[in-house]
C-alpha cells in the first residue's frame, strides 16, 4: 500500500457515567484517531491513551508527540507491504505501544478493505475455523460510591442482558464487595480487576475470596510484574489473569514459562497492535491458555477492531467489549448493541472495520486535527 497522507485527530467525548478505577475517576474520555489514506482507501485506527498516565505511561499528549514527530513521518509518503511490515518500520521507536497500535489498526483496516474482506476475516485467515460471527461479551463496572450501589448496578446490567460482570477493586474495597456481589448473584460469572493496586503481601485478602467461585482475578500486582504473580498464583484458588504486565508476545511467553497466570487479557493496543496480539493468541492457544479481549472504553472505531480480534478461535472467554451506548450518548459510528439473548456483540462483516464514521459527530468532538503528507 502506498501511504499518501495521514490525518491525526484529538477527540473528546463525555462518558454517560464516570468510570472509576484504583487509579481514579474518569468522566471525559479523550483519545486520538488516525486516518491513513492509501491507494484511494482510508483506514482508521484509535489510540486509547488517556489524559492521565494511570493505566499506562502513555497519555494523549505523549501519543500526539510520538505519532506526529516520529511514527507518522516514518510512514507518510512511504509504501508498506502489509500489516506485518508495520512493526519493523516502527521499531526505531522504543515502547509507546498505544501510539503504534493506532497505526497498526488503520493498516489492518486498509489491508482488509483492499481485499474486500472484513478485518475479522483477514485476521482469521490462518485458522481453519474462520472468524466467529458473534463474540461473548461482559461489562466492566467501575468503583461505585457504595457496595449497595454496586449490587444495584450489577442488577441493571444483568437485566440489560450482560452474562459476565467485572468489578473494579482497590485495597479496602475488595472482599466485602465481592462477597456482597456473590450473595446477590449466586450463579453469575463475576470477576475482579485490581489494576495493580495490591502487593504480594496482600495474598490473605485474595485467600479470603477463595470460596466465592470467582471467574478470575485480574492484575492484582505490579503493572510490570510477572514474577510476583507467579508466586501469588499457587496461594489462591481464583484463576489469575494478567492485563497490564503483558506488553508483547515475549511477555506472554515469560508468563507461560513461569506459570504467572491462568488467563491473559489481550488488549491489542497494549501490545502495539493486532499483529502482536495474534502472536499472543497463537502462543497461548498452543499452550491451552484461555484468552479474552480487554477494553479501554473504545469508540465504535476501536470497538470494531476489538471484535475482529475476539472472533479468533483462541478467545474463549467473554471480553470487555460492551455495547457503546454504555459509554457514549452519541458515538462517532453507529452504536454497537448487545444481543441480549446470548450476551454477545455481532462482529462486523463489511469490508475492513465494517463501520461508517459519523463525520458530523466526529467534527463535533474534535479538539485538534492535523494532516501529514509524505
Ligand atoms: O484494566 O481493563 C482495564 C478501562 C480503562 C483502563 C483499564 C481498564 C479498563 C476497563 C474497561 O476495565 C473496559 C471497557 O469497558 O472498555
Ligand atoms: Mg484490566
Amino acid at each position: 500500500m502506498n501511504i499518501e497522507r495521514i490525518d491525526l485527530y484529538h477527540i473528546t467525548m463525555r462518558l454517560v457515567s464516570p468510570f472509576v478505577t484504583s487509579f481514579g475517576p474518569q468522566q471525559q474520555r479523550d483519545c486520538l484517531l488516525v486516518a491513513i489514506h492509501a491507494d484511494g482507501l482510508t483506514g482508521w485506527g484509535e489510540c486509547v491513551a488517556t489524559n492521565d498516565p494511570g493505566y499506562s505511561y502513555e497519555t494523549v499528549g505523549t501519543a500526539w508527540h510520538i505519532l506526529s514527530d516520529f511514527l507518522i513521518p516514518a510512514l507518510a509518503g512511504r509504501s508498506l507491504d502489509g500489516p506485518e511490515a508495520l512493526a519493523p518500520a516502527l521499531a526505531f521507536v522504543r515502547g509507546h505501544p498505544l501510539a503504534k497500535a493506532a497505526l497498526d489498526q488503520a493498516v489492518w483496516d486498509l489491508a482488509a478493505q483492499r481485499e474486500g474482506v472484513s478485518f475479522a476475516a483477514l485476521l482469521a485467515r490462518p485458522y481453519a475455523e474462520g472468524p466467529r460471527a458473534r463474540v461473548k461479551v461482559g461489562v466492566s463496572i467501575g468503583i461505585q460510591p457504595s457496595i449497595a450501589r454496586t449490587v444495584e448496578v450489577i442488577g441493571e446490567y444483568v437485566a440489560a442482558g450482560y452474562g459476565r460482570i467485572k468489578l473494579k477493586i482497590k485495597p479496602g474495597h475488595d472482599v466485602a464487595l465481592a462477597r456482597a456481589a456473590r450473595a446477590a448473584f449466586p450463579d453469575l460469572p463475576i470477576m475482579l480487576d485490581a489494576n495493580s493496586a495490591f502487593r504480594l503481601e496482600d495474598a490473605p485478602t485474595f485467600q479470603a475470596m477463595d470460596d466465592l467461585n470467582l471467574l478470575m482475578l485480574e492484575q492484582p500486582l505490579g503493572y510490570e510484574d510477572i514474577y510476583d504473580h507467579s508466586r501469588l498464583r499457587p496461594l489462591i484458588q481464583t484463576p489469575l489473569c494478567l492485563d497490564e504486565s503483558i506488553h508483547s508476545a515475549d511477555h506472554a511467553r515469560y508468563a507461560l514459562a513461569i506459570g504467572a497466570c491462568d488467563i491473559i487479557n489481550v488488549k491489542p493496543s497494549r501490545v502495539a497492535g493486532w499483529t502482536e496480539a495474534r502472536r499472543i493468541h497463537d502462543l497461548c492457544r498452543a499452550a491451552n491458555m484461555p484468552l479474552w479481549v480487554g477494553g479501554m472504553l473504545e469508540t465504535g472505531v476501536g470497538r470494531a477492531a476489538q471484535l475482529a480480534l475476539a472472533a479468533l478461535p483462541g478467545f474463549t472467554l467473554p471480553g470487555d467489549i460492551s455495547a457503546t451506548d454504555r459509554y457514549y450518548e452519541r458515538d462517532i459510528t453507529a452504536p454497537f448493541t448487545l444481543n441480549r439473548e446470548d450476551s454477545t456483540l455481532t462482529v462486523p462483516d463489511g469490508p475492513g472495520l465494517g463501520v461508517a464514521i459519523d463525520f458530523e459527530q466526529l467534527a463535533a468532538v474534535t479538539l485538534r486535527r492535523e494532516t501529514f503528507a509524505g
